[in-house]
């Protein structure tokens, strides 16, 4: 992967979850199964290459640092099937402090507030104390393998390198604190990134958090902090300066805390293009009748943010106000089950399939159906043969960070190509300019978004679509990585300056 010039440092990737999963066989063996998300794909060989960790919960309650993973079955081609069960350190956490923690505070709380849907929250102190005891039993494990990592730097003659450390999302706001605490007691070397997979909110939002200044505080543990897009950096930097007192530059995006400079970036994340290239090329068909019908396509996790309800009914909005389109498109919903145990998902799941029974019932002929629903994950070859069959994809999220389904979409339209549909609240919405743009609360608008996708030119299309699919090309997945990590790596030159005078 020729990473060498921006890492020359052992990596050390933190995340809620490992980059795979385990499954406990009958048997109560362990066995390791692949999971397919980009930021897997981008990261797990860099981890590889450099000898790195990653440090995550493995999915199964009752394990421990000192268990042994399995290494990767030998038919494994996924990206981790290189990454060694030495180089995976499965955090241990206790069920009831995970339910406190992860349906608790993440989802309950962190979730609703940083998507700016705050009467969706649930203030708890419990909950709270719970997310910070995990971030601190992450911040642990983490400090023990840095620990290791510098000792091998040391007797490898090394000890001008200082290992990396990237923690991802909102579910370890709080880890850098402690790590960076026992960092400055032990005089231990690191370099400390993190990354925010979803949006940050403004100050108005923020501040109705009860612990909104030890968020704060802990992502300004971190010498470096990437975000998708300048809005939620902004965000950031405007919290810092009006909850902590922070000195702040907003041109250079510096924020200062204590002495020390954290740096900020707009960094948005891509997807690995040519694998999806590549799958929509070789994918059988997998909707037959799509030379009759034309598809508008929804895929999404089921989740509140992501405005499926909406979306529904401005797609009822349509055959209302457009019948010419009956029978000769149908809207396919992909809904991948999230979070299944928390109440507000299952209400949802409920008002979901009420409202496409509800719109089945009153626009169904005897041989079409205006809605097909899938409530279930595909594999991602027949993912890329539905995006690239399809004639429209509506992405239309009320809020959310990236969204990946917006980028894979006109990554697969290798023919023909559609059109995408997208909302300005997703961070993708500030970059994919040439997609039709929607307010998803806007239902009529929708609609007749809709109506004029399915009218386009092919001549519009293809000028549209070569102009987002070049886009995402050069901005991929790796593209993303590479940006984060020469971000990081860059540190060290500046570290004797006052960046903000
Ligand atoms: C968070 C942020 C940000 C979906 N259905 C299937 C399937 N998927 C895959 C897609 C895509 C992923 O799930 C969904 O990614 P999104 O970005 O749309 O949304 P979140 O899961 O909410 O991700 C988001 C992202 O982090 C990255 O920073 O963009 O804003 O919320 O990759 O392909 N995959 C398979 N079968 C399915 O049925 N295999």
């Amino acid at each position: 992967m020729g990473l060498k010039k921006e890492v020359n440092a052992p990596l050390i990737v933190v995340s809620n979850r490992l980059p795979f999963v385990l499954n406990r066989r009958d048997d109560g063996t362990l066995e390791r199964k692949a999971s397919a998300g980009g930021l897997v794909t981008a990261v797990a060989p860099v981890v590889i290459e450099c000898k790195g960790l990653w440090i995550g919960w493995s999915g199964i309650f009752g394990l421990t640092p000192d268990t042994k993973i399995p290494e990767a079955d030998p038919e494994d081609k996924a990206p981790t099937a290189g990454l060694l069960s030495s180089q995976v350190v499965p955090v241990s956490i206790e069920e009831k402090m995970f339910e406190r923690y992860y349906n608790g505070c993440c989802n309950g709380t962190l979730w609703p507030l940083f998507h700016s849907m705050p009467d969706r929250a649930v203030f708890k102190a419990d909950t709270w104390k719970a997310y910070s005891k995990v971030n601190e039993d992450f911040a642990k494990c983490t400090l023990q393998a840095l620990r290791k990592t510098t000792q091998d730097l040391d007797s490898q003659g090394k000890s001008n390198v200082s290992p990396v450390i990237w923690i991802h999302d909102y579910q370890l706001f709080t880890a850098a604190t402690t790590i960076r605490q026992v960092c400055d007691e032990e005089n231990l070397r690191c370099k400390l990134g993190f990354f925010l997979h979803i949006p940050f909110p403004s100050w108005d939002i923020m501040r109705l958090f009860p612990w909104d200044d030890v968020i704060l505080q802990g992502i300004l543990a971190c010498d470096f902090v990437g975000f998708h897009i300048e809005d939620y950096c902004l965000n950031f930097i405007d919290c810092c300066s009006r909850r902590l007192g922070c000195r702040v530059d907003r041109n250079k995006m510096l924020v200062e805390l204590a002495g020390r400079t954290v740096h900020i970036k707009a960094l948005p994340i891509g997807i690995p293009f040519d694998r999806f290239v590549q799958l929509a090329e070789s994918a059988p068909v997998y909707l037959k009748d799509t030379d009759k019908v034309k598809v508008i396509l929804g895929v999404d996790r089921l989740d509140y943010t992501k405005g499926l309800v909406h979306r529904i009914l401005a797609y009822e909005r349509l055959l209302e106000k457009y019948p010419e389109h009956m029978e000769t498109i149908y809207l396919l919903q992909i809904s991948v089950p999230s979070r299944t145990n928390v109440k507000e998902y299952k209400q949802l799941k409920e008002e979901i399939d009420q409202l496409i029974g509800r719109i089945n019932g009153r626009f169904s002929r005897p041989n079409w159906s205006p809605i097909r629903y899938i409530y279930g994950c595909l594999s991602q070859e027949q993912l890329a043969a539905i995006y690239r069959d399809s004639s429209i994809a509506l992405v239309t999220p009320l809020r959310d960070g990236m969204n990946l389904v917006a980028k894979e979409y006109v990554a697969c339209q290798i023919k023909d190509p559609g059109v995408l549909i997208l909302s300005p609240f997703a961070g993708a919405g500030g970059m994919m300019h040439e997609a039709l743009l929607v307010n998803p609360y806007e239902i009529d608008d929708a609609a007749d978004t809709l109506h004029r996708a399915l009218q386009m030119p092919l001549d519009e299309r293809e000028v549209r679509m070569k102009q987002l699919r070049h886009r995402e090309q050069q901005l991929n997945v790796n593209h993303w990585m590479k940006s984060f990590l020469a971000a990081i790596g860059a540190l060290v030159s500046d570290e004797n300056q006052d960046p903000l005078t």
